[in-house]
């Protein structure tokens, strides 16, 4: 259960459910009034929670409305006991409403406004705000789609999951806290061969997202080294639909998966390393 009342909540919480389940699922909602609504949101929010989405992630990589941002986490928050992290696609996704942001470094951007630039700019108002900041490396990998095309990234080739690893291991090598390997959201989705490299050389939990839509490409993420299954797409189009119904499975499938991961796992010796700070 996340409780919010503690230092560093969010990211405690995510590594002891890494820790009991072995995967988890992240459920992305994109604050934009073409989409939805903010109650439309928080009622996405619940029946994402009700299938067994572990954390709600709130951002897209072309929201231009902060006041919409703070409104959509505001009702979700209102409806959902899951943690409620920014996923910024800017400046503009920031909102203070929310449990954490994940303070996010697109490394292999081909502009250092990308990989740094707007990271400064922010910090002191992220400072000031009390916002739980959890460092992420995100890396795109082709095609990369729309947060490829505005993080100007250089994506990753398909065919050279050994570069993807060398760009992870730099990630664990700078501190950040977790890795998103990310092909875009509706692209392809990425190949496990970059996550089963990653995997092996890093500590840090790896999260894979961009067209992940069914069990099968969930399990095999999992399978592959996988700790967290990010859906937006799916969610956009089933959730409200069927009631959660068909997330259900692919949830369950990650569980499945992660239960199966070796009880040695890394989790064991990451949460005894950050839970002592
Ligand atoms: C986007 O990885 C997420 O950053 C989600 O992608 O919309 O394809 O599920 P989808």
């Amino acid at each position: 259960m996340f409780d919010k009342s503690c230092n560093k909540a969010v990211y405690k919480y995510l590594m002891n459910r890494l820790r009991d389940d072995g995967a988890l699922h992240f459920s992305v909602i994109d604050p934009d009034p073409h989409k939805q609504s903010p109650d439309r949101a928080a009622s996405m929010a619940c029946l994402c929670e009700a299938a067994g989405s572990d954390a709600i992630l709130v951002g897209g990589s072309t929201v231009t409305d902060q006041e919409f941002v703070s409104s959509t986490v505001e009702k979700i928050k209102a409806k959902t006991t899951l943690p409620v992290i920014i996923f910024p696609g800017g400046i503009p996704s920031i909102s203070s409403k929310a449990d954490a942001i994940f303070f996010m470094s697109m490394l292999n951007s081909r502009d250092p406004y990308f990989i740094v630039g707007q990271q400064a700019l922010v910090s002191y108002p992220l400072k000031s705000s009390g916002l739980e900041t959890i460092s992420l490396a995100y890396l795109i990998i082709e095609p990369g789609a729309t947060a490829g095309w505005v993080g100007n990234a250089k994506p990753l080739p398909r065919n050279d999951p050994k570069l993807t690893a060398a760009y992870a291991l730099t990630a664990e090598m700078y501190g950040f806290q977790m890795l998103y390997l990310e092909a875009g959201s509706g692209a392809n989705t990425i190949p496990a061969s970059h996550v089963s490299y990653a995997s092996e050389v890093l500590s840090i939990p790896i999260i894979a997202g961009g067209g992940i839509n069914t069990k099968e490409d969930a399990r095999l993420l999992v399978e592959a080294g996988a700790d967290v299954i990010v859906m937006g797409t799916f969610i956009e189009k089933h959730v409200l639909k069927d009631e959660g119904e068909s997330l259900k499975p692919i949830i369950r499938e990650i569980k499945s998966a992660g239960s199966n991961k070796n009880p040695d796992h890394k989790y064991q010796v990451m949460s005894k390393q950050h839970m002592q700070g």
